[in-house]
């Protein structure tokens, strides 16, 4: 009998590892995978194969393979001999999905195909995944054996959209940050880097024709206090053919009408009493905003907007829109004219005419316009991407009335709210309830009581990284206490692990989403990211 149950147990535990291990330990969860039984080891004489079109998908792979194997890997253009070999490939017939791909490892051979570079980048990532985890590390690691398990994979996501904004206006990341940012990104398949380039406390694009923009309103303090910076124009097109490369969408915002009083320091005559200002050093929304009344508010965006294009060819601009305050409008003269002349009775309608204007003005670029959801009112007449934040309702009328929405909810994506209400916790910012992981993981893009035919308007989940809190000096203090390099590991730490459940349920079939799955194989990613230098969130141990 005890003899019998042993034999239970053992075969259970030996199912349940094996269950897990069929997992891979993958985020996102792919499609489709099965394990082969057979398995390939990365050795000094593996070689990189490519097709035509595919040699930066190659070279990213083996510049991701060579520092911690240590091995002088190579790649080469696909003959039709080959052994030792990853192959990537297109396929035609996987064209249907952009960013899906199909990837077999079996020993001796590794073949990766998909319908696009995109979709073989994807691959390369999920391989890259299947690795030891000190794989992620720049040095070199030796008596590591680099196997991979076999499998045959078939993936492709769940929703188009699956992004990260960052706020660079209020905490200036450098370049190299950026840059970082994306690798974690891709490391999870996440595709739009949003940049919150403009708010009142900094202005963070350079823009030849208003030299005063980065040069006034990308600082704020005095003296020893005097903190910011901006990005060039080469920053960003160095940041963009980066993130393309890797599949990440960049797209900017220029907030507006509000959360402007950055280039109203520099630009006194964008505000309608052309009083000056100095940028803000403690957070607080300026109820100064754009005037709506003056020609020269649309001049001065039509010449930002012509610089602004020329660096970023994403077919979406977000023209921020929230939170604008109309007391400085219901006492301006000019805007007071234009609202008569144009038949309007309220303020919020004449938000609606400048966002209305400006999607007009972008329309010529192809952009489409992209807003946080104040942006979904009657009156725009074209389509537009609600940034579903405060208000869910806003995703009923923007799909009725034919827009697009993003859900990038303060309950579920907000990831500057701290990560737990324990004690101890690590502060940040507390206006809303704590993110917990598994709150992140709960998130479904298609709200409660969406009609399912709304579906294709629903583009998918963003996290938001907000930096307001960072100007306080509270929360620094906490988070000194992380690391020397305190700003960006906090920034760290607020994206990890939370970012990888947002990737999960953007990615992953509803139906193969498990909360208690995904915790498992996470547990082994702590390990990457150790590898790769990214800080993170330690797990707190359950105490049950
Ligand atoms: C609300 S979300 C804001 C931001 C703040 C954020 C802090 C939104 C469109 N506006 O200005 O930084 O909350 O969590």
């Amino acid at each position: 009998m005890i003899r019998i149950t042993r034999w239970v147990i053992a075969a259970v535990l030996l199912l349940n590892t094996a269950s897990s291990y069929a997992q891979l330990n993958i985020i996102p969860l792919p499609k489709n995978i099965k394990e082969n039984g057979s398995s390939f080891t990365v050795s000094a004489g593996t070689k990189i194969f490519y097709a035509k079109g595919l040699k930066p998908q190659a070279e990213l792979l083996l510049a991701a393979l060579s520092p911690a194997t240590g091995f002088d890997l190579k790649t080469a253009e696909l003959t039709s001999s080959v052994t030792n070999g990853i192959v990537l490939k297109l396929d035609n017939s996987l064209a249907a999905n952009k960013e899906g791909y199909r990837l077999s490892v079996k020993t001796g051979l590794i073949t990766l195909s998909a319908g696009s570079a995109a979709g073989v980048f994807y691959g390369t990532q999920t391989l890259l995944q299947m690795l030891p985890a000190e794989i992620y590390n720049k040095a070199r690691k030796k008596d590591v054996s680099w196997k991979i398990t076999g499998v045959d994979i078939e993936d492709a996501p769940l929703y188009e959209w699956r992004g990260m904004m960052l706020d660079v206006s209020r905490y200036f990341f450098g370049k190299d940050y950026v840059l970082k940012f994306i690798d974690m990104m891709a490391m999870y398949k996440m595709n739009v880097l949003h940049l919150h380039l403009v708010d009142d406390a900094g202005w963070r694009l350079e823009i030849k024709k208003y030299p005063k923009l980065t040069s006034v309103g990308a600082w704020r303090g005095e003296g020893a206090e005097r903190t910011g910076g901006y990005y060039t124009q080469e920053d960003i097109k160095e940041i963009v053919a980066y993130a393309t490369l890797r599949n990440v969408d960049v797209i900017p915002e220029i907030e507006l009408p509000a959360h402007t009083l950055s280039s109203i320091a520099a630009y006194p005559h964008l505000c309608c009493t052309g009083e000056q200002y100095v940028v803000q050093t403690q957070h607080s929304i300026s109820r100064e905003l754009y005037c709506v009344g003056k020609e020269s508010t649309f001049d001065f965006l039509a010449d930002v907007f012509e610089e602004t294009f020329k660096m970023f060819p994403s077919k979406y601009f977000h023209l921020g829109g929230d939170e604008a305050q109309y007391d400085r409008w219901k006492v301006c003269p000019d805007c007071q004219k234009r609202k008569a002349d144009l038949g309007l009775k309220t303020e919020k309608e004449l938000q609606v005419y400048f966002n209305q204007r400006v999607q007009q003005m972008v329309k010529k670029y192809g952009k489409t316009i992209v807003g946080w959801d104040e942006i979904i009112e009657d009156g725009l007449k074209e389509k537009a991407v609600g940034m579903i934040w405060h208000d869910p309702k806003k995703a009923f009328k923007a799909s009725e009335d034919g827009h697009y929405s993003v859900m990038t909810l303060t309950t579920h994506t907000y990831l500057d709210m701290s990560q737990s209400s324990i004690p101890g916790e690590v502060k940040a910012a507390g206006w809303s309830n704590p993110i917990t992981l598994e709150k992140v993981y709960s998130l479904n893009p298609m709200l409660k009581g969406l009609d399912e035919k709304y579906r294709p308007q629903i583009l998918g989940a963003h996290g938001a990284l907000w930096g307001d809190q960072f100007i306080h000096g509270t929360l620094l203090q906490e988070i000194s206490l992380l690391n020397e390099n305190r700003s960006e590991k906090y920034f760290d730490y607020l994206t990890f692990p939370r970012m990888s459940a947002l990737a999960e349920v953007s990615w992953t079939p509803l139906a193969k989403q498990d909360f208690g799955d995904f915790e498992k194989r996470l547990s082994s990613h702590y390990r990457k990211y150790d590898n790769a230098g990214y800080g993170y969130r330690v797990p707190v141990p359950k105490l049950v």
